[in-house]
C-alpha cells in the first residue's frame, strides 16, 4: 500500500486523570513543523527537527513567551515508526491541566483531533500492521490476565495472519488450475479437473479452520473469563468458598442459612486464566419474599454459568434439597465439591452418586482451613484446558469477528466439496474457492469495508 496523504492529528496517549507523565502524541506531515513552533529546547540553538530519529530532547512547550510544561521531546521519523508516519511524542510532567494546554496549542498549530484507534488504523492503512494484528493491539490493551495478553502478542506476532495467509494461498492455487481449465476454448481438448486432488487439498483447509474454531471456546475464556457459579442449598459454605478463592472476606458469612441474597461476582485469576466467580443464594423452599428472590436469581445464573461448583455440606445428612439441586445441574458442566471436611463426615456421597449424574469424583474441600482449593483450582483450570481439545495453544482465536468470518468461509468450503462430489464444472467450483478466499481475506484486511474498519476502531482508546 502506498504511503496516504492523511492529514495530521495528534491526542493524549495516556490515561486521563493524575500520573507521573503524560503524552501527547502527533502523527503526520506536520508533526515536525508543530514541534518546531511550539518547544524551545534547553540548549539553545539546537533545533529539534534537525536531531535524529528516536532521540529526546528537553525544553519547554511555550505558548508566546508563556512556558505550559517542562517537557521530552522524543521524534521518529518515518518510515520505521508505528504509523510509518512522522511521529512526535510530549512526555509532559505537569498534570492532566499541562498536557491538556499542549494538546490544545498542538491542534492550534493544525493537527486534528484523533478518532480512537486512528493511530492504529494508519499502521494498518499504511500497510504497516494487517487487520488481525490491528485488532491485536487492542486486546493488549484490554487484556485482563497474563494469559489473554499472551494470546494477543501472538496474535499481534502476526501468527494467526500467517496461517490465514498460508490457507488463502492454498485456495489460490486451486483457483489457478480451475481458471485455466474455463480458460480453455471449447473446441480444444479440456483437461480434466483433478476432482480427487482438490478435494482432499479443500478438506485440509477445512480441517484447520475447524481447529481453528474450536479453540474459540477457550480464546473467548481467555479474553472475558469464565463465569464459573458456587452453588448449593444453604449454608454448605458458598460463601465462605468464595472468600477462600479470594483470599479475602467478600462476601458475609454467618452460621444463619439464607445469609447470601444477592448475586455476589468477583474476578479470580488461576494461572493467568479469569474466573469471573458467583456466589450466589442457597437453593431452598422458603417463604421469605426477599430469599425466593435470590434462588430465583441463583437459578438463573446457574444456567448461565459456563461452570457449576456444585456444594454439599460434607458434615450434614444428604437432604432432598441436595438431590434436587445435583438433578437441576447434572446436565450442565459442574464440578462436586463436598465442603467442610474439617468436621465430621456424615454425607453419603455414594448415595448421591447412585440418585443423580453428577460428576465424580468430588472435590473434597475446607473452606475453613483451604483444605483441597488447591485442588479444586486445578480442576478448574483443567476443565478450561480440556474444552481447547487438550493443548495446542499456540493459535487460540480470541476474536469474535474472526469467528464469524472462520464459520462463513466453512460454509463456503462445505459448498465447495459439495460441487466437487457433484462434478460440477470449473465455473461454478471456482466460484465457491473464490468466495471462501474472499471470506478469510476479511481477517487481516486483505478485503475490507470501510463499515467494517470503523467497526474495529471505534472501540479503541483516544491516542492508541
Ligand atoms: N467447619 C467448617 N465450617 C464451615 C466451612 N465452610 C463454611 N463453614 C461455616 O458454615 C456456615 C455457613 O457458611 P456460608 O459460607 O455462609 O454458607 P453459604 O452456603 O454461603 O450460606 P447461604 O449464603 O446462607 O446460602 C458458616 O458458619 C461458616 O463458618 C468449612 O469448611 N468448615
Ligand atoms: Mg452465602
Amino acid at each position: 500500500m502506498t504511503q496516504t496523504p492523511f492529514d495530521t492529528i495528534a491526542a493524549v496517549s495516556t490515561p486521563a486523570g493524575e500520573g507521573g507523565v503524560g503524552i501527547v502524541r502527533i502523527s503526520g506531515d506536520k508533526a515536525l513543523s508543530i514541534i518546531q513552533e511550539l518547544f524551545s529546547p534547553h540548549k539553545k540553538g539546537r533545533s529539534v527537527t534537525n536531531r535524529d530519529s528516536f532521540t529526546m530532547s528537553l525544553g519547554y512547550i511555550k505558548d508566546k513567551e508563556k512556558i505550559i510544561d517542562e517537557v521530552l521531546v522524543s521524534i521518529m521519523r518515518k518510515p520505521h515508526t508505528y504509523t510509518r508516519e512522522d511521529i512526535v511524542e510530549i512526555n509532559c510532567h505537569g498534570g492532566a491541566v499541562a498536557v491538556n494546554e499542549v494538546l490544545r496549542l498542538v491542534l492550534k498549530e493544525g493537527a486534528r483531533l484523533a478518532d480512537p484507534g486512528e493511530f492504529t488504523k494508519r499502521a494498518f492503512l499504511n500497510g504497516r500492521i494487517d487487520l488481525a494484528q490491528a485488532e491485536a493491539v487492542l486486546d493488549i490493551v484490554k487484556a485482563k490476565t497474563h494469559r489473554s495478553l499472551k494470546t494477543a502478542i501472538e496474535m499481534l506476532k502476526g501468527e494467526l495472519s500467517e496461517k490465514i495467509n498460508h490457507l488463502s494461498s492454498t485456495l489460490q492455487e486451486i483457483l489457478i488450475l480451475l481458471e485455466a481449465n474455463i480458460d480453455f476454448s471449447e473446441d480444444e481438448d479440456i483437461p480434466h479437473i483433478e476432482y480427487n486432488k482438490i478435494k482432499n487439498q479443500l478438506l485440509k483447509i477445512k480441517d484447520e479452520l475447524e481447529q481453528l474454531i474450536s479453540s474459540f471456546d477457550t480464546g473467548k475464556i481467555y479474553r472475558d473469563g469464565l463465569l464459573t457459579v458456587i452453588a448449593g442449598k444453604p449454608n454448605v459454605g458458598k460463601s465462605s468458598i468464595m472468600n477462600a478463592f479470594l483470599r479475602f472476606d467478600r462476601a458475609i458469612v454467618t452460621p444463619i442459612p439464607g445469609t447470601t441474597r444477592d448475586i455476589i461476582t468477583e474476578q479470580l485469576n488461576i494461572d493467568g486464566v479469569p474466573f469471573i466467580l458467583a456466589d450466589t443464594a442457597g437453593i431452598t423452599e422458603t417463604d421469605s419474599v426477599v430469599e425466593i428472590e435470590g434462588v430465583k436469581r441463583s437459578k438463573s445464573y446457574m444456567n448461565l454459568a459456563g461452570l457449576l461448583l456444585l456444594v454439599f455440606d460434607g458434615s450434614e445428612e444428604l437432604d432432598e434439597r441436595d438431590i434436587d439441586i445435583a438433578k437441576g445441574a447434572q446436565s450442565i458442566p459442574h464440578l462436586t465439591v463436598v465442603n467442610k471436611i474439617d468436621l465430621s463426615q456424615k454425607l453419603d456421597i455414594d448415595d448421591l452418586v447412585k440418585k443423580t449424574r453428577i460428576s465424580t469424583p468430588p472435590v473434597y474441600l475446607s473452606a475453613k482451613n483451604g483444605t483441597g482449593l488447591e485442588e479444586l483450582e486445578m480442576k478448574m483450570l483443567e476443565h478450561v484446558r480440556s474444552g481447547s481439545g487438550g493443548g495446542d495453544y499456540s493459535l487460540i482465536l480470541t476474536n469474535t469477528r474472526h469467528y464469524n468470518i472462520l464459520i462463513k468461509a466453512t460454509g463456503e468450503l462445505e459448498h465447495a466439496l459439495k460441487a466437487v462430489q457433484q462434478r460440477k464444472g470449473a465455473e461454478l467450483l471456482a466460484f465457491d474457492v473464490r468466495s471462501a478466499m474472499d471470506i478469510l481475506g476479511e481477517i487481516t484486511g486483505r478485503v475490507s469495508s470501510k463499515d467494517i474498519l470503523d467497526d474495529i476502531f471505534s472501540n479503541f482508546c483516544i491516542g492508541k
